[in-house]
């Protein structure tokens, strides 16, 4: 049976979402975060990186969220969740599928690591540490955040999903960016389309059915 490695509080909600809705028999084996957030060392034992999500299915290791969407689909999607080839639509879904990891979440990992660094410095060291944070959120990550959040808000109106009007796994995909960036960069300020998009994908029965499996999950909340 496929095998979520799942990590509490992270990514892999994003697949066993997924799973939930298509209605694929999973099993979970979970991994707790440590105190300073990190993966449990046994997660490398799975995948030498040791991150989360990962799942094993037929004798394979998968990692990476993009990669294990799409071999979920091309399993057991049945052509569900993805559009029809060589369609403006599954340009669009193939585009944000990547994008999700490969542009919104670099800005959005800085973000969180210079909002915590200053608190979790050395009490001597937390001024310069405050200072030079507050720099690079204000010069490099804050104006670039602005970005991604306004295309979000723009493509958002084009249509009601990422990919088109059908709901789709680039949804799935986007529904972490788009979770973090409620929780840590002020999302819910002028962006009202992207803010329904949560609303709309927290609504999903398959959504709450994992919130459910998955445990506490303060990203999306
Ligand atoms: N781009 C990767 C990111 C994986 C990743 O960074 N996962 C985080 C959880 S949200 C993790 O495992 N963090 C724990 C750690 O780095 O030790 C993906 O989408 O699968």
């Amino acid at each position: 049976m496929l095998t979520v490695h799942h990590l509490n509080n992270s990514r892999s909600q994003r697949v066993l979402w997924l799973l939930e809705e298509l209605g694929v028999s999973y099993e979970i084996v979970r991994y707790q975060r440590q105190p300073d957030m990190r993966a449990p060392a046994e997660l490398r034992a799975i995948h030498p990186l040791g991150k989360s999500p990962v799942i094993t299915d037929r004798g394979s290791t998968i990692a990476e969220s993009g990669a294990i969407i799409e071999y979920i689909l091309d399993s057991y999607g049945e052509g569900r969740l993805i559009p029809p080839p060589k369609t403006s639509e599954r340009l669009r879904y193939t585009y944000w599928l990547h994008y999700a990891e490969g542009s919104a979440m670099p800005p959005l990992l800085l973000k969180l690591l210079f909002t915590v660094m200053p608190k979790r410095t050395p009490a001597l060291l937390r001024p310069v540490v405050r200072k030079v944070s507050s720099q690079v959120l204000t010069a490099f990550v804050n104006p670039q955040l602005k970005e991604h959040m306004a295309f979000w808000e723009s493509e958002l109106g084009k249509s009601q999903w990422f990919a088109g009007d059908e709901f789709t796994a680039a949804d799935i995909q986007m529904s972490f960016p788009l979770e973090a960036a409620a929780a840590r960069a002020s999302l819910e300020e002028a962006h009202p389309r992207a803010m329904a998009f949560l609303e709309r994908i927290h609504a999903r029965p398959a959504y709450q059915r994992a919130l459910e499996k998955g445990g506490r999950y303060t990203v999306g909340r």
